[in-house]
Formats: C-alpha cells, sequence, structure tokens
C-alpha cells in the first residue's frame, strides 16, 4: 500500500478545546496550536472564532486545515499573554485538547 496523498494535500481536524471551570481560568490572550505529525508540522494556527472564546468551563470547537502532516503524534498550544488576566487553564479531565483529522484521510 503507498500513499498517494502529496505534501500539499489539505487535510481538515477539529480542534476541541477545554477550559477549566475555575476562577479566572478562562483567558482572552491570542491562542494558537501547532500540529506535529509524523510526516511534517502544520504553521502555528490561530485558534479563534465569533465567539468569545476561552472561558471559564467552556468547550470550543474549531476546524483548521493543514498540508498533510500524517499521523498525529503530539499538538502544542499556547497563547500569547495578551489582553486583561490572559492566565489560561485547560481542563486536564477533560484532556484540555482533543485533536481529530475530518477530512483527508490517508488514501490506501
Ligand atoms: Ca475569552
Ligand atoms: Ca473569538
Amino acid at each position: 500500500m503507498k500513499r498517494l496523498a502529496s505534501r500539499d494535500t489539505e487535510v481538515v481536524w477539529k480542534i476541541q478545546v477545554y477550559t477549566s471551570n475555575v476562577k479566572d481560568a478562562g483567558t482572552d490572550a491570542n491562542v494558537r496550536i501547532i500540529l506535529y505529525g509524523n510526516e511534517g508540522t502544520s504553521e502555528p494556527l490561530v485558534l479563534d472564532n465569533s465567539e468569545n472564546n476561552f472561558e471559564q468551563g467552556k468547550l470550543d470547537t474549531f476546524e483548521v486545515s493543514t498540508a498533510d502532516i500524517g499521523e498525529l503524534c503530539q499538538v502544542q498550544i499556547y497563547h500569547d499573554n495578551s489582553g486583561n488576566k490572559p492566565g489560561w487553564h485547560l481542563d486536564k479531565e477533560q484532556a484540555g485538547v482533543d485533536v481529530h483529522r475530518l477530512l483527508g484521510e490517508p488514501r490506501e
């Protein structure tokens, strides 16, 4: 089985971020995520939509697209410390960040 997908095949990922339900857990800073796959690494992807994101106890869902980076190995999520009270706490019991490939399954 040979993979046919080229490096610039677009892959869509669904990213769910759980912010803890504790005081001041939320942030209004700019949040970015980097997806590390076994065949490449994404650009830093801004996580934002029309809602007020990353509020205390909130689940935020985003869709982002990347080149085909292969199987997801690791994610890095971070913010730029901007805004009022930028400190942020992810809900570890809820895994904090959940990433699923939506489109672009490797072809076999
Ligand atoms: Ca916010
Ligand atoms: Ca927003």
